[in-house]
Order: structure tokens, then C-alpha cells, then sequence
């Protein structure tokens, strides 16, 4: 029987992860499309009709498509109830990060880390890059101090979207020892039942029930 959602994604993404821990730390299954980007099969007709963007990742949940990472993990909370926000105070504050970390944090250090393991461009364009990556690295650990999670004291969906950068931060060459607040936080993150490592989670092909 198929699963009740189908991700469509590649292992390289982090935006894939993201959606693909969301769904692990639910406690649900899902059937697993690759697509490969280097082939470019993100932009085929055929997929451009499960996402415009032509962008992974993608999900399909009862019919219905769903792209855009922060807003699948609203919507899978939404349907769950879990890590969803229980009041509209914690609601903005959850969106606010979300905001945050594709305006601040994900640009810097998915740009870094393409440029270590793809393509490296000329050295001032790397290391603006690194700048803005360091900078919202630096916020997060300040904000982090003191608390448990981002927003409250148990984990939400803005914990499990900035995970899925701050989880490829080793492969852009930063060192979370430079970052101590940023480290409790992630063995805090990675101790929630049904965590996974990227390239724990992520099969390289088609797979059914992961
Ligand atoms: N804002 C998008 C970003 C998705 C994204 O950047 N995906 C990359 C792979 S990590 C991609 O598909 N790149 C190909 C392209 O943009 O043409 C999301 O969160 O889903």
C-alpha cells in the first residue's frame, strides 16, 4: 500500500531533509521519488507539474502538492498536530524564524557548502558568503542561550527547519565547537525519537516506506 505521503527530493538538498525529518520525527512513512538535479530532472515538464519552481523538494499528501520546505513543514504539523504551535503567539514566533532562517541563515551556509563540495567561484564571492553564514550562525547560538528549544520549551517546526541547514554545516567547512549554544541545541534535536542524519534518511533512489 502506498504511503500517505510521497516526497520527491534528492539527498544533496537540504531543504529535502528538512522535509524528510519532519516527517521521521512524526512517526510517519513516506514513498521516497529522487530527483536527480545534475541530470535536470527538476525542471522536466513533468516534474514542473508537481512543482512550478521547478525546485526540490516536493510532497504530495492526498492528492494535494505541496512545495516550498517551510510551508510543507506547516502543513504536515497542521495535519498532525505535532510540532505545531498551540496558541497564535507561539504561531508568529514559529514563523518568524521560519522567515528568518531562509532570509539569514540558509543563503550563507547552503551557498558555502555548494562551493566546497561542487563549485568553488572566485575567492571574495565565497568568502561573502561565509560572512553571511557566520553571521547568522552567531545569532542563533546567541539566541539559544538559556533555552531549550527556539520557541518554548519542547520542539517545534522552527527547530526542525533551522536543523535541516545547521545540519549541513560541517560539509560548508564551519565547526560547531565555535558555536557551544548551537551544539546542546543539536544533541538536544538529534535525541527526538525517530531522528535521523541526512544521508541516514535520505535514500539515493526511489524508495517505498521509508
Ligand atoms: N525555498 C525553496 C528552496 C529549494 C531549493 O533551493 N532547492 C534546490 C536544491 S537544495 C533546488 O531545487 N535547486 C535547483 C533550482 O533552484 O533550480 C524550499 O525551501 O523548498
Amino acid at each position: 500500500m502506498a504511503a500517505a505521503y510521497t516526497l520527491y527530493g534528492s539527498f544533496l538538498s537540504a531543504p529535502t531533509y528538512k522535509v524528510g525529518l519532519m516527517l521521521a520525527l512524526s512517526g510517519l512513512t513516506f514513498d521516497y521519488r529522487h530527483i536527480d538535479l545534475a541530470k535536470g530532472q527538476h525542471k522536466s515538464p513533468d516534474f514542473l507539474r508537481i512543482n512550478r519552481y521547478g525546485q526540490v523538494p516536493a510532497v504530495i499528501h492526498d492528492g494535494f502538492t505541496l512545495c516550498q520546505a517551510n510551508t510543507i513543514l506547516e502543513y504536515i504539523a497542521e495535519q498532525t498536530g505535532k510540532f505545531a504551535a498551540a496558541d497564535t503567539a507561539e504561531r508568529q514566533r514559529i514563523r518568524e524564524w521560519l522567515v528568518w532562517e531562509t532570509d539569514r541563515l540558509e543563503p550563507g551556509i547552503n551557498r558555502s557548502r555548494f562551493f566546497e563540495r561542487f563549485a568553488k567561484p572566485d575567492q571574495a564571492v565565497v568568502d561573502y558568503h561565509r560572512k553571511w553564514a557566520e553571521m547568522g550562525l552567531e545569532v542563533l547560538n546567541t539566541l539559544l542561550d538559556g533555552k531549550r528549544f527556539l520557541v518554548g520549551e519542547r520542539p517545534t517546526i522552527a527547530d526542525i527547519s533551522v536543523f535541516g541547514v545547521v545540519a549541513h554545516m560541517a560539509e560548508a567547512k564551519f565547526d560547531i565547537a565555535a558555536w557551544p549554544q548551537i551544539k546542546v541545541w543539536w544533541d538536544r534535536v538529534a535525541a527526538l525519537p525517530g531522528f535521523r542524519l541526512p544521508y541516514d534518511l535520505l535514500p539515493k533512489g526511489d524508495q517505498d516506506a521509508v
